[in-house]
């Protein structure tokens, strides 16, 4: 493995589980150990990082990462626990992360949830 090798972090703009990621990175201060890449959603650049990850992963979503040449993982919190490794920090111990993870991104997945048993029901109504 080359020891200039740092893991790629492969981020989707508006993502609620990329900001977890993006928020580990910058409450660690461990920006300087990952190359991140950053895309949009409906941009030639999201077109670019689904075909790099396609033969890598099984299911391609986002936050995807690179950890080692050649060795690719997705889910959030997988990715979270091996840059808890890497920097030495914990997720844990972050006040702007805790912050996010109890507040912001808990109201959203709840927001989700209602919103498709909300569409489901409709469905079958
Ligand atoms: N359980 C996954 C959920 C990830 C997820 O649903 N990501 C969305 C973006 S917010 C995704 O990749 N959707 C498919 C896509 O954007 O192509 C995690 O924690 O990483």
């Amino acid at each position: 493995m080359s020891d200039d090798f740092k893991p790629v972090l492969y981020l989707k703009e508006d993502c609620p589980f990329c900001l977890k990621v993006r928020i580990f990175v910058l409450e660690s201060g461990s920006a300087d150990q990952v190359t991140v890449r950053d895309f949009s959603e409906g941009t030639e650049g999201e077109t670019q990082v689904k075909s790099e990850l396609s033969g890598h992963l099984d299911k391609v979503s986002f936050p995807a990462a690179q950890m080692a040449p050649g060795s690719f993982i997705n889910e959030s919190d997988d990715i979270i626990a091996k840059l808890e490794t890497l920097s030495g920090k914990q997720a844990g111990q972050m006040a702007v992360y805790q912050n996010y993870v109890n507040g912001a991104f808990s109201l959203a997945m709840t927001l989700w949830r209602e919103n498709a048993a909300l569409k489901q029901a409709a469905a079958s109504a």
